[in-house]
């Protein structure tokens, strides 16, 4: 079960230190994306972040052709506050295939199944039903377990109630306050929540690992989407990719900015997956 703990803007803190926190806190206009949500801890100790559901334009008109802007509503979701870090997959799934070994550094390396896997182990070790068959990969939302995010929990969560290309505004100069990128990350992951979080608390949506979602990829898929609760179209041969990575140029980072990837269901294949991670939500 989860027990809820509360938040405080304190938590913005976190390991940055006084000058850059100023720094930031001028650059961001933190009325625009509302406050911070509740966190919460998981029993096998994972802090998430209780997000009421809402409504919001997902897409960007300045985006690429596959981001046309639609409006859409996500019902309320705990999402991980972190990317899934190494020890934590570790603990869970009991290995992990990281390239670049640090405990406190996200998971990578991982495809699409290894992210799945991860969220059922998560939902067995806490006595909740896991959302996969491991068979069809099919998602059981109505199952109370972990699951990878929608495209749509994903964005909104990046958003955190912003309509700019970031969540701080659409200055890219101020990306690297916020994210490792190829600007930035000396050519690798980092520890997880070294950087700013976004308005709501989350940490290392933008860069660091690319999170895969739930959803197939399609070109095409908002102008057909459902406007409650989309899950993505019912088949397809990539998986949606979102945030951008250490390896991602600023653009490729921003909140609308739609990326995909061959799921690789055998974990035999996972030629240049140091990217790839991931971080969990749960139905709210
Ligand atoms: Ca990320």
């Amino acid at each position: 079960m989860i027990v809820a703990k509360h938040n405080t803007a304190a938590r913005l803190g976190g390991p940055i230190c006084g000058a850059v926190m100023l720094a930031a806190l001028m650059l961001v206009p933190m009325a625009q994306g509302g406050t911070a949500r509740r966190t919460v801890k998981t029993k096998s100790g994972v802090e998430m972040l209780y997000l009421p559901g809402g409504s919001f334009v997902m897409g960007d008109a300045k985006g690429a052709p596959d981001e046309k802007p639609h409006r859409v509503s996500v019902d309320a979701f705990y999402m991980d506050k972190y990317e899934v870090t190494q020890e934590s997959y570790r603990k869970l799934v009991g290995s992990d295939y990281s390239r670049w070994k640090n405990p406190k550094a996200p998971v990578e390396q991982a495809t699409w199944a290894a992210a799945a896997k991860y969220c059922n182990a998560r939902s067995r070790a806490e006595g909740l039903t896991p959302c996969y068959d491991t068979k069809t990969w099919k998602c059981d939302f109505a199952a109370n377990g972990y699951r990878l995010p929608t495209e749509a929990e994903w964005e909104y969560a990046a958003r955190a109630g912003t309509t700019s290309s970031y969540s701080f505004g659409d200055n890219q100069s101020a990306l690297r306050n916020f994210a490792w990128m190829k600007e930035n990350s000396g050519g690798r992951p980092r520890e997880a929540g070294k950087k700013l979080p976004n308005p709501w608390g989350l940490y290392d949506m933008y860069g660091n690992v690319a999170e895969w979602c739930n959803d197939f990829y399609a070109v095409d898929y908002y102008q057909k989407s459902p406007a409650k609760n989309p899950q993505g179209p019912a088949s397809g041969s990539r998986r949606v990719v979102r945030g951008g990575s250490w390896n991602s140029r600023a653009t490729e980072c921003r909140s609308s900015y739609r990326s995909s990837e061959n799921p690789a269901y055998s974990d035999v294949c996972i030629g240049y997956y140091d990217v790839y991670g991931l971080r969990c939500v749960r139905r709210g």
